[in-house]
């Protein structure tokens, strides 16, 4: 039978399950990575699994997102991650050393094999036909100790490129393009695998800048098809002998499909404040917004030629007087690389800010725009206050697009900017892997060495037999893991504490959630459509576990978080009919009589609403394993009673 690219990995690396969308799987993880928000969870949680080397084929620890260091609590943290990779066969990256996702497709992802990496951006490696996921720490502890990654089976979405892109239309409007018509629920339960002619004109780092923001589809991933290009690159990148072609075949089916045509693409961008909130940038170019900041990096266009492009525009020009350009490369060989053939003094010599090769802004980590600020972003998320600043108004654009912001002072389309500079990509990446240090060859020598910020890990207790607790909150839809445990500077460096962090639970949609929660003693959170879409933080999961969340109940989940609230314990509820969300109030009694008994029962459950005097039906949706990883109190639980 004729298959497609997912198909084909998957039949790969598939462990159990029947290749039938919407239906459990389980499959073989080759690679995994870690970035440290997440990664000291997932380590401990490693540890805890008393597995003493790593079962993958490479396994890799980033450190990007804490590198702001304005108190102890970040450096322990990384001293945590860089003892603890080397006892156990993983290798560490350097804080400097980059963006995880930049650097793994720079240096480590391999066409065809399977990666899961603790953040959800993982995906990018899909750019060079790796199927990549994100996955919550858990997840990637399980994957670390050779254990399987059970997954639905996503259906395959065709999205065929037609043409080549204009000059500066970008790859960041493709996906723009493609957010403006599936929107950030549209990848729920699917994959989506890129085809057609305007694929051969795309270079690796375009694909990832694809399918890294497919994230924001809610998509388990994006994926290209391995080709020529990925030759040349890997080739370029000195790891020519990991290539492997790989392509659909031609009569290849798909689930559903969608096509753009590149030819009449037109410069992109997200307005305030969600990634699918796009429309043509010419179309607010005559409003002359005005920009006070402009930031170009993260994991989505740190490439070699996104950084080249901005220093061909910023050439001989002068920033705006009223924006604040600020320039984070994603990784240090791109850094690096402009710095030696003499791009980088442009882009300074402009006037733009330069940070190290980190996540920085984008997660909040410093740069807070000014009060009301318009911010103009080559970036991937635009939740509201993700920037840290609560009234900010944030854009994602192409860096063309940014690059025009910064000189021209308002959102503009980098058409405006008149000749478009062509960039080659170079002749040879620089390659330099010292910041990777890879795992001790006498791992017994090693001490794993933990700071005080650095507390156990909480664990759920087996689900008790009926569950009577008031509703904690109500929320609507499209609520982002961000809503739901912020990041930012100053909760950040609390991801290894979950007491300290538990504290900021939902603080920026009702500050008094964290009291009262705790002083409900046990509770239950009713939501909306795609409940808990963005970042795979289980810090969204474990921390409202533990102030005492049981069960949440809500119109529909996003991938990663359901998974993580099956992982620590808490039932994932959905309503059977949509309409009894609006009879459920904050602060009503729910109550479930025989909770066991119930799920194990078959898929529906009856829950009371004492205070209204009315009952409803939900669904749970859980497959027989998740049932028992429920029953358990969590994936930790669960496993320790199985020993993998
Ligand atoms: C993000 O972009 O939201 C993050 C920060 O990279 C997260 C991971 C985290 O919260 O640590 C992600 O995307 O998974
Ligand atoms: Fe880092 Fe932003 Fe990418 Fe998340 S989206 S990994 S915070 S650069």
């Amino acid at each position: 039978m004729a298959k497609n690219i997912v198909q084909k990995i998957i039949e790969a690396h598939l462990v159990s399950g029947e290749m039938v969308a919407g239906k459990e799987i389980a499959i073989r993880i080759d690679q995994t990575l870690t970035q440290d928000a997440t990664g000291t969870m997932a380590y401990l949680q490693f540890e805890a699994m008393g597995v003493p080397q790593v079962k993958t084929e490479l396994s890799v620890s980033y450190v990007d997102h804490n590198t702001l260091q304005s108190g102890f609590e970040n450096a322990d943290d990384h001293r945590f991650l860089q003892t603890v990779a080397s006892k156990h066969g993983i290798h560490f990256s350097r804080p400097g050393n980059g963006i995880c996702h930049q650097v793994h497709l720079e240096r480590f992802a391999v066409p065809g094999k399977t990666l899961l990496g603790s953040d959800s951006h993982t995906p990018t490696a899909g750019g060079m036909g790796s199927m990549a996921m994100g996955a919550g720490g858990l997840d990637i502890a399980v994957a670390m100790a050779g254990g399987a990654f059970y997954l639905n089976m996503p259906k395959v979405v065709k999205v065929e490129l037609k043409g080549s892109l204009k000059p500066w239309t970008a790859a960041k409007d493709i996906i723009l393009e493609v957010l403006r018509h599936l929107t950030v629920k549209g990848g729920v339960g699917r994959v989506i695998e890129y085809t057609g002619v305007g694929v051969a004109s795309l270079s690796v780092p375009e694909r990832a800048t694809i399918t890294n923001m497919g994230a924001e589809l809610g998509a388990t991933t994006s994926i290209f098809p391995s080709d020529e290009n990925t030759r040349v690159y890997l080739e370029l990148q000195g790891r020519g002998e990991v290539y492997a072609p790989l392509a659909a075949d031609a009569d290849a089916t798909y689930d559903e499909e969608l096509i753009i045509d590149l030819d009449t693409l037109e410069p992109n961008i997200a307005q305030p404040h969600s990634p699918d909130n796009v429309i043509a940038v010419k179309e607010l170019a005559s409003k002359r917004i005005p920009v006070q900041q402009v930031a170009v990096g993260s994991c989505t266009n740190s490439s070699y030629t996104d950084l080249m492009r901005l220093a061909s525009v910023l050439k001989g020009k002068t920033v705006h007087p009223n924006v604040s350009l600020v320039v984070s490369p994603g990784s240090k060989q791109v850094f690096e690389m402009i710095a030696r053939n003499g791009a980088l003094a442009d882009i300074l010599s402009a006037g733009a800010r330069l940070l190290e090769s980190a996540c920085g802004p984008c997660i909040g980590m410093g740069q807070a725009p000014s009060s009301g600020a318009v911010s103009v972003r080559s970036f991937n998320r635009n939740f509201e206050g993700r920037s840290g600043t609560a009234d900010a108004s944030v854009y994602l654009a192409s860096v063309e697009t940014c690059a025009a912001a910064a000189v021209l002072g308002y959102i503009a389309d980098p058409n405006e900017l008149g000749d478009f500079p062509v960039i080659e990509m170079p002749e040879k990446f620089l390659v330099d892997d010292r910041l990777v240090l890879a795992p001790s060859a006498t791992p017994a020598d090693v001490e794993v060495l933990r700071g005080p910020n650095i507390k156990p890990l909480p664990v759920n207790t087996d689900l008790a037999d009926s569950l009577t607790a008031p509703v904690s909150l109500k929320v609507g839809d499209n609520i982002t893991t961000d809503h739901i445990m912020p990041a930012g500077a100053k909760v950040l460096p609390l991801r290894s504490n979950i007491p300290a962090i538990s504290e900021h639970v939902y603080v920026r949609v009702d500050p008094q959630f964290p009291a009262r929660a705790k002083e409900m003693g046990k509770s239950v959170i009713v939501g909306g459509h795609n409940y808990g879409q963005g970042s795979s933080r289980e810090h969204a999961a474990l921390a409202p576990m533990y102030l005492g969340v049981k069960a949440v109940i809500v119109k529909s989940y996003a991938r990663i978080h359901r998974a993580n609230l099956i992982n620590f314990g808490l039932l994932p509820l959905t309503f059977v009919n949509e309409a009894d969300y609006d009879t459920v109030a904050q602060g009503d009694e729910i109550a479930v009589d025989n909770l066991t008994e119930q799920i194990q029962a078959g898929n529906e459950i009856t829950v009371k609403n004492v205070t209204k005097g009315t009952t409803f039906t939900v669904t749970h949706d859980l497959t027989g394993r998740q049932i028992d990883i429920i029953l358990a109190g969590g994936l930790l639980n669960y496993t320790k009673k199985q020993a993998i």
